[in-house]
């Protein structure tokens, strides 16, 4: 095959046509758009109690919630709440307020320890954090923030309850700024650097949600009688967008589930008939590898996507040994992207066939190109390089962060992820490594940057790099290469423990090596792709 001239840009799109998308509607507004149809139908589902929600009763008690949050706190238009929340109704209810008010919803884990809780919520200018009795002590003390607290009301705080018993008929319409306005805040670290709140923007989402579950043959096809399994976290992007928003346009009914079991979910999908199960890696690995699944009766599924971190043709295939009657396949997402780049096609209304390990084909209204990392020269099919993606559905950039978005975001719109894949003859994209510094653990993002910044602070420790190890359960796990300052006779537990004090459980090291140097490019910039190499080829202390 020739190449194509240099000044030709080979771009990717999707196999199904552009679809015209109602991105003049404000969030709520769209994924609510056909409510007087579906009023009466189940829309969240406890999946402790049973207890559910029409899409009548969440139309209206996020209207309250909104309105509470409006006289009580003091929420505006352009203002920021920090979703601090497991898996629950209450989530769900806040964001969509946060919505109707033109406030942005900053999500977070509540497993996270309070220094790093402090700052997404200082950067992220919160005035309120919306948390769950549990947890209401890690935010206490933040300066400037009122805590409000679902459940029993704990003390000192404002309670959840008190906001949904607010008169919602009172709520009058925020002005939104659909292209510009920021809806959802949630923090990556993207390509480098530290985590950053990165700007989702009322069109951004609809778009996004639109380029799956829309259209006359959508690529996602959730439909009206799906019941979707809502165990991923809702405050990452994957489950906030392809289960709780893609799930609500659709008007399919999820059922929540707040912390994994694999018999717990297994009974879930048995009693509500759960049709539609999104996973990562972990949940799959347990899955396939539970002798459970075989005496439990799991017909009702019949899609099960994965995304967040590759998962390998053997795995995919092994699992759909396990649920012959499901369709199995990926998506592929990244925070900054809005999230999704590409969707697998084997879950469109009409579908086509897949391969096993592909993680999709680029949504609609899209554009995709894979460029040469060295010369930023597109690449045509077959030939791997940085999957770049333009669309109306990008995040509007990094929150008070101009130099960051721009490395992101080029001048002609291009977003540039930082993975390396490539497109095959049928347009499926495989992704077959990372180029950013990414560490990816059960598919939550760990930010080499944030370890290195506490181990060089450590007074033994001169110099470090944090890199991913492979993993077949996790995925990747966190390790570090350090080196020690003169004398110091620092042990690998002292500095793996001192770690694990500051930060939430998926950010500790699991392992550390010690060495003389860390490799550095002239620049200064470590060469993680050495340290990786060496990992690969079995180093050890
Ligand atoms: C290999 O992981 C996400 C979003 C995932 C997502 C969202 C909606 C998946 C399906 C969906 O429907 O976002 P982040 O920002 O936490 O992490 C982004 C990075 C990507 O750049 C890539 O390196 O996570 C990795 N990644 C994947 N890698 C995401 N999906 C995949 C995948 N295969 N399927």
């Amino acid at each position: 095959p020739t190449e194509p001239p240099a000044e030709t840009t080979t771009v990717f799109r999707s196999t199904l046509p552009d679809i015209a998308i109602p991105d003049h509607l404000p969030l709520h507004d769209y994924v609510l758009e056909r409510l007087t149809e579906r009023r009466d139908r189940a829309c969240l589902i406890d999946g402790a109690t049973g207890e559910t929600l029409t899409f009548g009763d969440v139309d209206r008690l996020s209207r309250r919630v909104a309105a509470g949050m409006r006289a009580t706190l003091g929420v505006r238009s352009g203002g920021t709440v920090m979703l601090l929340l497991p898996n629950s109704v209450e989530f769900a209810l806040a964001f969509i307020a946060c919505s109707r008010l033109g406030a942005a919803a900053t999500t977070a884990n509540p497993l996270h320890t309070p220094p790093e809780i402090a700052k997404q919520a200082a950067a992220s200018g919160a005035t309120v954090v919306i948390t769950e009795p549990a947890f209401v002590g890690k935010v206490r003390g933040l300066a400037g923030v009122t805590v409000v607290a679902t459940g029993d009301s704990a003390e000192g705080c404002v309670s959840f309850s008190d906001l949904a018993s607010a008169d919602g008929s009172a709520l009058s319409e925020a002005a939104i700024d659909v292209a510009n306005d920021v809806v959802a805040l949630p923090y990556s670290s993207g390509t480098t650097g530290l985590p950053k709140g990165v700007m989702l923007s009322h069109r951004g989402l609809v778009t996004s949600v639109a380029q799956l579950v829309d259209g006359d043959n959508p690529n996602l096809h959730f439909r009206e009688d799906d019941v979707v399994l809502c165990v991923l976290p809702m405050f990452h992007v994957y489950s906030l967008h392809s289960i709780l928003l893609c799930g609500m346009r659709a008007g399919a009914a999820l059922v929540i589930m707040k912390r994994f079991d694999t018999l717990r979910m297994f009974e879930l999908v048995k009693r509500h008939r759960i049709t539609i199960v999104p996973l990562v890696l972990p949940i799959a690995v347990e899955m396939a590898k539970s002798d459970a699944i075989d005496s439990h009766d799991l017909s009702s599924v019949r899609m099960v996507i994965s995304g967040a971190a590759p998962m390998g043709k053997e795995l995919q295939d092994m699992l759909h040994a396990k649920l012959p009657r499901a369709v199995l396949g990926q998506g592929y997402g990244m925070t900054e992207a809005g999230p999704v780049l590409s969707m697998c096609m084997a879950f469109a209304k009409e579908p086509l066939p897949v391969k096993s390990g592909a993680c999709g084909t680029v949504v609609r209204n899209a554009e995709l190109k894979i460029i040469d990392p060295e010369t930023g020269l597109s690449l045509p099919r077959n030939q791997p390089g940085e999957i770049c993606i333009r669309g109306k559905q990008l995040m509007k950039g990094y929150l008070n962060n101009p130099e960051a978005t721009a490395n992101t975001i080029d001048s002609e719109g291009w977003l540039h992820t930082g993975d390396i894949g490539y497109v095959d003859d049928d347009d499926e994209i495989f992704i077959v490594d990372r180029l950013k510094e990414l560490i990816k653990y059960k598919g939550f993002q760990v930010a080499p940057a944030e370890l290195e910044a506490m181990l060089i602070a450590h007074p033994s420790i001169a110099a470090a790099a944090a890199v991913p190890l492979k993993d077949d359960s996790c995925g990747e796990i966190p390790v570090a290469f350090v080196v020690t300052s003169g004398g110091s006779e620092i042990t690998e537990d002292e500095i793996k423990q001192y770690v694990a004090k500051q930060v939430v459980f998926y950010k500790r090291l699991h392992k550390i090596f010690f060495v003389e140097a860390i490799p550095k490019a002239p620049s200064g910039k470590i060469l993680r792709k050495d340290l990786r190499a060496k990992l690969a080829s079995g180093f050890s202390n």
